[in-house]
């Protein structure tokens, strides 16, 4: 059942230029980030950069009544749910204020929030593989019509939680969408010796579901794989497994050192699949943005994520006292 798609399917102008601003937002906090980091005013970094077009597209192919639940690296995800540039950065300095998880856990690392449908992550890889098909079962059960987004890396498809929960979702033909972000890296480790498959997709036939392996820096492309799935599950026939490839431009973490594991030459290939610079000169082709116009979108998201380091830095930190609070039901 393993399919490519290459379909565009039609949204709007405005739809598409959101999806930019989305993107360009995730990007200025992952480099504002990386400038805190090297400054040692903020602890770590779980780069997104290379998987935001994925990242948007399947996200905005859900709806606000929908749950999201996304891997570490998902910072774009939460964007496009809702999640301000100020909220991510009360994370990043670990703030009271922090709504991710009361300034508890590493940047992006572990954090639910509740009012967007961003149901827990965590730094288990493939752990909450399982709690979504969970979740798309509650849905089915309550006949509530939600469906649920899960995304993950390559690497989580080796564990054995990714054969549990994409198997329990295709028994019982939950509405939830499996989204693979392929960036062929499990920290250091190729896909090559992960798995003997050319295509993370085609493991979806071992479940009796579709596999579609899309070019994951193809906005348009990834946006209809991920509609037409989220329609498909919409409609009660089960989940899809979709597989984004895509090139991780940063090392795994700000504690990795890519270079040591991959050349020189590999790195400037990834900067070259970076989905942002593609869709941009997609939008500029059409007519839908002039080239100076996409660079002051990055520019002004470029400040806004300045400005919200610099107010969330001088924000109240969490009381000693209250450091066990919601860490251990009672
Ligand atoms: C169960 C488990 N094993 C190992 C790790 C250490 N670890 C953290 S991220 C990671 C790589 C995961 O790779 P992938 O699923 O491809 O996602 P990516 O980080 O590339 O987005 C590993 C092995 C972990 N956190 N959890």
């Amino acid at each position: 059942m393993m399919a490519t798609t290459t379909r565009v399917e039609a949204a709007t102008s405005e739809e598409y230029l959101q999806l930019h601003r989305w993107m360009c937002m995730a990007k200025a906090l992952d480099d504002r980030m990386h400038i805190l980091v090297k400054q040692g005013r903020a602890p770590f970094v779980g780069s997104s950069r290379g998987h935001e077009g994925i990242q948007v597209a399947s996200t905005a192919a859900i709806g606000a009544d929908d749950w999201l639940v996304p891997h570490y690296r998902g910072l774009a995800n939460a964007i496009v749910r809702g999640l301000t540039m100020k909220e991510w950065m009360l994370a990043v300095f670990a703030k009271a204020g922090d709504p991710l998880s009361g300034g508890r856990n590493i940047p992006g690392g572990c954090y639910s929030y509740r009012a967007l449908k961003i149901a827990p992550v965590s730094q288990v890889v493939s752990s909450w593989i399982p709690k979504a098909s969970g979740i798309a079962y509650a849905a089915k059960l309550r006949g509530d019509g939600a469906v649920v987004l899960c995304t993950f890396g390559d690497g989580a498809t080796s564990q054995g939680e990714f054969h549990e929960g994409v198997n329990f979702a295709a028994i019982h033909r939950l509405p939830v969408v499996f989204v693979c972000e392929n960036n062929s890296y499990a920290i250091s480790v190729p896909i090559r010796l992960q798995m003997a498959n050319p295509n993370v997709a085609d493991r979806a036939a071992g479940y009796g579901i579709p596999g579609v392996t899309v070019d994951g820096t193809d906005v348009p492309a990834s946006f209809a794989a991920c509609r037409e799935a989220v329609a498909r599950a919409r409609r009660g026939e089960g989940p899809t497994l979709i597989e984004a490839k895509i090139w991780r431009i940063n090392s795994h973490t700000s504690e990795d050192n890519q270079l040591k594991y991959r050349g020189q030459d590999e790195l400037d290939e990834a900067a070259r699949h970076d989905p942002i610079t593609r869709f941009t000169a997609w939008l500029i082709e059409r007519g839908w943005i002039k080239e100076e116009d996409a660079r002051g979108v990055q520019a002004a998201c470029d400040r806004e994520a300045s400005e919200a380091a610099d107010w969330a830095e001088q924000e109240p930190d969490p009381i000693a006292e209250q450091a066990l609070t919601n860490l251990f039901g009672g």
